[in-house]
């Protein structure tokens, strides 16, 4: 009957409601592109591999004065993936502990951001070049109010324009820019790379530099796709400049989930230098994110705590778009006095004093063990938010939310006289 909302709703309207920020309407009118980077981990960012420069396109960015890049960045999904990613950016709750809620709950009502900047003038889409009941997104981005859906049908794939899963990312950014061009603005759109993922494979003449040496393929092809996708992405911000969009659209990138996983720990560590203890590992879910906004200036590295969870209130703030009734469970990064804090999926979190994984609790600037009364109280937070989450999921209980009044509908008691 939609009564666990009560405490739900109290317990964001007192923690989770920040609305002032200092970029609040930064993007209004204009167009935001976010683009979900397959499997990118923030630790191949200005670094290089056996002397090759692994992402020189984002390295620039990181030094471009209208983009600013966030260091301590982390994926938040589970089982889900790619679909736990949108999820998460979607509609800023958590993504389930079991399957991927995009299969489980396709049929939610949801108060999504696709949403949210569609009653707000956005024309909103996702482009993806796969098939589109992949993850069963067409029925999913029905229930997040995804008005087009630029899925495989939206693009020809020429001879040698596809490898591994499907399209290469370097024609879907070129024709991407094509459709972006007739679109209506502002526009929103979701872009979703595909040629960096598992087992990582490429044409030759895409093999931008070599692999690298470890005893895992994997991680050694994995740096390869990774510079693939770092072209990609030069390719389609000029094409975006071509097409005269560039000045007008604000532009989101951040890796979806990790790449390599602990079973590649071993070529892990050749390539790092370093054990992967489980402080370490946790540490390897941070993908990168970033945000360019043209003649900003407010471009450098910003080396907050955020995660995936946060960019749906952080998106709408700059589209100057209040959220104060919005029951979401992120913050926005920029919002001055928010919790610097991440949650992962599986119950483990990092602050700015420990981290917790793996039911070990660590200091987070040494990694070192430390006793595990100091993240008791953080646990049990952490705990209690994902326990939030979940019930908003699994009672389906925005259903019983009206967004623009902030009411609760819900009945008083259980039983009616009728
Ligand atoms: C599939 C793509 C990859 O369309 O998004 O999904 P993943 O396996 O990374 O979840
Ligand atoms: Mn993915």
């Amino acid at each position: 009957d939609g009564s666990e909302l009560v405490e739900v709703n109290n317990y964001v309207r007192s923690n989770h409601v920040e609305n002032t920020t200092p970029l609040q309407g930064v993007a209004k009118d204009k167009n935001i592109i976010v683009i979900s980077m397959e499997s990118l981990q923030n630790f191949v960012i200005n670094e290089d591999m056996n002397g090759e420069v692994i992402t020189p396109f984002l390295n620039e960015l990181t030094q471009d004065k209208d983009t600013m890049y966030f260091s301590n960045f982390y994926h938040q999904t589970g089982l889900g993936k790619t679909s736990d990613s949108e999820f998460i950016v979607e509609n800023s709750l958590y993504p389930l502990g079991g399957g991927a809620v995009f299969f489980t709950h396709a049929g939610n009502t949801f108060n999504s951001l696709s949403e949210r900047l569609g009653e707000n003038g956005y024309h909103t889409s996702v482009m993806h070049a796969n098939n589109k009941s992949f993850w069963n997104r067409d029925m999913m981005y029905q229930s997040l109010g995804v008005d087009t859906f630029y899925d495989i049908d939206s693009y020809t794939v020429e001879e040698g324009q596809a490898v591994n899963w499907g399209m290469k990312d370097i024609p879907f950014f070129e024709q991407s820019a094509e459709i972006l061009k007739r679109e209506e603005q502002p526009f929103f759109t979701r872009m979703i790379t595909l040629t960096n993922h598992y087992p990582f494979t490429l044409d030759e003449e895409d093999k931008l530099i070599p692999e690298y040496t470890s005893n895992s393929g994997t991680l050694n092809r994995y740096f390869q796709t990774v510079r693939y996708m770092d072209e990609s992405l030069r390719v389609f911000f000029d094409e975006l400049k071509e097409q005269g969009l560039y000045e007008d659209s604000i532009i989101v990138m951040y890796g979806d989930h990790y790449g390599i996983s602990d079973n590649h720990n071993k070529a892990m560590e050749q390539y790092l230098g370093k054990e992967v203890t489980p402080f370490v590992s946790a540490k390897l879910q941070e993908v990168p994110l970033f945000i360019h906004i043209p003649d900003s200036g407010l471009g450098g590295e910003r080396t907050d705590l955020t995660g995936q969870v946060d960019l749906r209130p952080t998106i709408l703030h700059m589209a100057g778009i209040d959220t104060s009734k919005d029951i979401q469970l992120g913050t926005d990064i920029f919002a001055e006095d928010r919790e610097q804090k991440v949650i992962f999926r599986d119950g483990g979190f990092v602050t700015e004093e420990v981290l917790f994984t793996k039911n070990t609790c660590y200091d987070a600037t040494t990694g070192e063990e430390i006793e595990r009364t100091l993240c008791d109280e953080e646990i049990s937070k952490t705990n209690q938010e994902l326990n939030y989450s979940d019930q908003l999921i699994n009672g389906d209980l925005l259903r019983f939310y009206n967004r623009q009044t902030g009411q609760l509908l819900i009945e008083e008691t259980n039983t009616t006289d009728e």
